[in-house]
């Protein structure tokens, strides 16, 4: 177990995850040992002035080709994609940024024998015929949104280029994803994120998934410990390589307004489902993660109750609305 990479090229840095992420892995190993990269040429203050970054387009091989060379980079934790309410509207987009982007970065790892490509998956890959809950790591795979199709490709992609090249990749389905610094790029899961700002500023938010749509989450910081553990794991001990289950909390609306509602008693919620909640209703309710606690040891830090303090705490500061924590 430990680090055995120098050079991090981070691609889609200026999303949700990316944004906590390279912050996260530049106090870890060095602000010049870690590369942001989007499609975005404006990149907020913190991400510019604490490390190099750099415009990368990942549907052209080429741009990211020339940041692998001149950088000495030897690891990519490859983010950019297109998400599954945003991929529902613009299919092929999704097609072609989730999986030209994702061969791309398999391919250059090959060709420059990188040392370790870490690449999310997420729990859209689940569809038709699961189990609701406690998804197991090893099930039938059919979604029926193009974000999840262009995943569950993603994952069999990364598990042939490391039995058939021997590339050291590795990958996690990740929950829907809450936090406070960056809002969330165009999920099913935002509503869990808009609900916060919402409450704090207005004391008002329209669901657009109804009241009782259970699904699986998870707090930033865990996300972000996630991601490190798995890069760091020694890859003897993985049986699994790019599609580890995790999992941290799950609730519905409704819950997580009953728990918003401790803080801020005037809060009111109403429901409004959208084309969201088919894309949430093929989703599973709770995820099997003993996979990865087994194989390199993870463990959740936060639950629904702790999650809501933090972020109310953090979000008020954040917004300058002071609420009694
Ligand atoms: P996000 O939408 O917030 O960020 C994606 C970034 O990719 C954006 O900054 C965007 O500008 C960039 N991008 C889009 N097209 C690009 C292109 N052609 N070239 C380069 N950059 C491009 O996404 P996120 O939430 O940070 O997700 C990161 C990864 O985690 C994705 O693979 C996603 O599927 C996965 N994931 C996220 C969640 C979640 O809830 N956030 C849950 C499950 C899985
Ligand atoms: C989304 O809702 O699309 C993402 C995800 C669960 O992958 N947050």
């Amino acid at each position: 177990m430990g680090k055995d990479f120098s050079k991090i090229l981070i691609t889609g840095a200026l999303g949700q995850i990316g944004s906590e992420l390279t912050l996260a892995l530049r106090r870890r190993y060095g602000n010049e040992n870690v590369i942001a990269s989007d499609i975005r040429v404006n990149p907020p203050a913190e991400i510019a002035e604490s490390g190099p970054y750099l415009v990368i387009d990942v549907t052209k091989p080429e741009s990211i080709r020339q940041v692998i060379i001149k950088n000495d980079i030897d690891a990519i934790i490859h983010l950019a994609a297109i998400l599954s309410a945003v991929g529902e509207k613009d299919p092929h987009l999704c097609w072609n940024v989730n999986m030209n982007g994702t061969m791309n970065v398999l391919d250059l790892g090959v060709k420059y024998n990188l040392k370790r490509v870490l690449i999310p998956s997420s729990m859209a890959v689940w569809g038709k015929g699961i189990q609701k809950e406690m998804v197991p790591q090893d099930s039938v795979l059919k979604p029926t949104s193009m974000y999840g199709i262009t995943k569950v490709a993603g994952e069999r992609l990364c598990d042939y280029y490391v039995y058939k090249y021997n590339l050291d990749c590795r990958g996690l389905r990740f929950p829907g994803i809450i936090s406070y610094e960056t809002l969330p790029g165009g999920g099913t899961t935002d509503y869990a994120v808009e609900i916060f700002y919402e409450a704090l500023r207005n004391n008002y938010y329209r669901c657009f998934l109804s009241e009782d749509t259970v699904l699986p989450m998870m707090y930033m910081p865990d996300c972000i410990k996630s991601i490190i553990n798995l890069m760091e794991a020694d890859f003897e001990k993985l049986e699994h390589h790019s599609d580890f289950n995790v999992s941290a909390m799950s609730f519905s609306p409704k819950e997580l307004a009953n728990e918003i509602k401790k803080y801020i008693p005037d809060f009111v919620i109403e429901y409004s489902p959208d084309y969201r909640q088919a894309i949430a209703d093929s989703w599973p309710r709770s995820i099997d993660d003993s996979c990865a606690r087994k194989e390199w040891g993870w463990q959740p830090d936060y639950d629904l109750q702790s999650m809501t303090y933090d972020m109310i705490k953090q979000l008020s500061k954040k917004l300058n609305i002071p609420i009694l924590v």
